[in-house]
Formats: structure tokens, C-alpha cells, sequence
């Protein structure tokens, strides 16, 4: 598939209230191309949902149901419930939600909607940050990172998502970044095109967040690829696959550039790199990140237990 295969019909009006460059707002306006005007979003509290909700105007072409920050996967099972009833089983039911709305408050409602066997399309956009309330830290912040929380720089690692999702034995899971667009589109059709729950987890930094100029937002998505610090993959009933850099990272086809590289061209990782660093932290970086794509070798040999 190439950009000119994507599809023509826009279900996201320009002009919306994010920041330039926003790379959130961009996977959504590819996740809607891909899936059609039959589609109704969840959008928990979030950068998206300020800018979704900016009375009298929005962006959206589709019905959206603006969410308390803790319960979209519960909303979700009910509008896919209420449109089963109508007879409506064509149309997609996305949660569109921050890190910060699935990782942390909405943990459980996710998990119960998954448990539940709902019909639905979960997507986290993760930007690694509280970002909407003023960069706190998440538990997708990766170790090391400065936030408005964790002014020394964040001592634990992030949570293993992916892992937690796997573990509810979904027909289909995948990890994607919009600075793979045609890859990310391909896997919001390929969730759209299989019944039951789904969980996608867009890669999405964020220049006022992570301090980098904001024309650099889809470089600094490649490079996290490329430097290992973000895998794509995806799961189809429980066996693994990585694709594009990740599959070749694994493969030996391709060497991770080092991760000094992303981590210098942000400004939250400012500080692992003055005179009075804390060597430590870097280590503790490489190790976790060596231990990581030891995992997903492990993974993408013999993957998950399927449904
Ligand atoms: C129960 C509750 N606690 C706190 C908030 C305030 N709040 C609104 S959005 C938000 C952060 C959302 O973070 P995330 O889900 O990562 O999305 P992002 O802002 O990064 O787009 C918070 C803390 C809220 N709306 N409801
Ligand atoms: S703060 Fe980050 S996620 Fe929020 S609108 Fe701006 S660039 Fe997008």
C-alpha cells in the first residue's frame, strides 16, 4: 500500500485546536480514512477530547461520545451493545484515548470491555505524557524522562502494555507508529475487519511534551523505531509478528541505531547528558532496552497462548 492507496474521503475537518504538527491528530484523521464514515468514536479526557469538543465547532465527521476519563471502555461496550440491538453490527466502535486514559485510570474499564468480549476497536495514542493538563508523568513515561512531575527525570521504567493486553488473549493487537502511516492504516483496517475486541497502540511524540521542535515530529517517531526505544508489531490470535524496522532489527538485517541519538534530540532527556549526569540513569536505559528486545525475540518466536 501507498499514500496515494489511502483513502480520498476526509472525516476530520482542518483548522482543529491541537498543537501544529500534532501527530495524535494525525493517526486519527488516517485511523478514520481507514475505517469509513460508519464509525463512532470514545474519547476519554484528553488532548483529543479539548479539541474534539470546542463548542460550537468540530473537527469530526462522525458521531462522538466525549467520555469521563476513567470509563470509556465501559461506554464502548454499551454504544456496541445499543447498535447491536438497532441491527447495526457494520458499524466501528473506537475508543480514541491517551496514554494516560488507558495505562492508568482507564485500566479497568478497558480490561472489563475486553473481558466482555465487546465488539469494539481500543486505540491508545501514546505520547508517553500526561499532555492536556501540563506534561505530568504516565505510566507509559519512559525512565529517565523529564516531566512536570518528575523534574529529576522519571525512576521507573514504563508499564508493559502490550504484555497486559496480550495477556486477555485478543484476536488482534498491534503496535504501529504514524511515522509508518501506510503501516498504521493497514493494521486499523486489518483490527476493523475482525469481530470481537481489538487493541492498536499509536506511537505519537509530542513536541511541547518531549521538547523538540515541532517540524521534527515524524522524524523523532522513526527514529524511536529505529533506535528500539518503540517496536512495531502485531499479534493475530496470539502469534507475534514484527514488521518493517522492528522485523529487521530482529532479523539481523538491521543494526538499532544508538539510543543517545533519540534520547539527545529531545530536551526532557536534557539532563543524562550534562557534566553532572547520573551515569547510572543511561545505563539503566540500555539494559532495560537490551532486556526489552530480548523479550520480543522470545515473543516472535513462540508468541502468546491464542483465545
Ligand atoms: C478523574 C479525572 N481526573 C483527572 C482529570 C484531568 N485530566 C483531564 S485530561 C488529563 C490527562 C490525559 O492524559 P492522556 O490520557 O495521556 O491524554 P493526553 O492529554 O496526553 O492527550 C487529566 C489528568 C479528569 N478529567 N478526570
Ligand atoms: S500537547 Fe502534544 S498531544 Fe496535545 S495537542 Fe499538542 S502536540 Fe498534540
Amino acid at each position: 500500500m501507498a499514500i496515494k492507496d489511502l483513502a480520498r474521503q476526509e472525516l476530520m475537518h482542518p483548522g482543529a485546536g491541537s498543537c501544529p504538527g500534532c501527530v495524535d491528530l494525525l493517526s486519527l484523521r488516517m485511523t478514520l480514512k481507514a475505517l469509513g464514515e460508519k464509525t463512532v468514536l470514545v474519547i476519554p479526557a484528553s488532548c483529543t477530547a479539548s479539541i474534539e469538543c470546542s463548542y460550537p465547532k468540530t473537527p469530526f465527521q462522525v458521531p462522538v461520545l466525549t467520555m469521563a476519563f476513567a470509563a470509556s471502555g465501559a461506554a464502548a461496550s454499551g454504544v456496541a451493545a445499543a447498535l447491536k440491538r438497532l441491527g447495526d453490527d457494520d458499524v466501528n466502535v473506537v475508543v480514541w484515548a491517551g496514554d494516560g486514559g488507558t495505562y492508568d485510570i482507564g485500566l479497568q474499564a478497558m480490561s472489563g470491555a475486553m473481558e466482555r468480549g465487546t465488539n469494539f476497536i481500543f486505540i491508545c495514542y501514546n505520547n508517553e505524557i500526561y499532555s492536556n493538563t501540563g506534561i505530568q508523568r504516565s505510566g507509559a513515561t519512559p525512565f529517565g524522562a523529564w516531566t512536570t512531575t518528575t523534574w529529576t527525570g522519571k525512576s521507573e521504567q514504563r508499564k508493559d502494555m502490550l504484555g497486559i493486553v496480550m495477556a486477555h488473549r485478543l484476536p488482534y493487537i498491534a503496535s504501529a507508529s504514524p511515522s509508518y502511516i501506510e503501516d498504521l492504516y493497514r493494521k486499523v483496517q486489518k483490527a476493523a475487519s475482525i469481530k470481537g475486541p481489538k487493541y492498536l497502540e499509536f506511537h505519537t511524540p509530542c513536541a511541547p511534551g518531549w521538547r523538540f521542535p515541532m517540524e521534527q515530529t515524524v522524524e523523532m517517531g522513526r527514529l524511536a523505531v529505529e533506535c528500539g526505544a518503540w517496536p512495531l508489531l502485531e499479534a493475530v490470535n496470539g502469534k507475534v509478528e514484527f514488521n518493517l524496522r522492528s522485523k529487521q532489527i530482529l532479523d539481523g538485517k538491521y543494526e538499532r541505531k544508538p539510543i543517545e541519538e533519540y534520547l539527545k534530540a529531545q530536551g526532557r532527556f536534557a539532563h543524562l547528558f550534562r557534566p553532572e549526569r547520573d551515569e547510572k540513569a543511561l545505563a539503566e536505559i540500555e539494559r532495560w532496552l537490551d532486556a526489552e528486545w530480548e523479550h520480543y525475540r522470545q515473543l516472535a518466536s513462540c508468541g502468546v497462548a491464542a483465545a
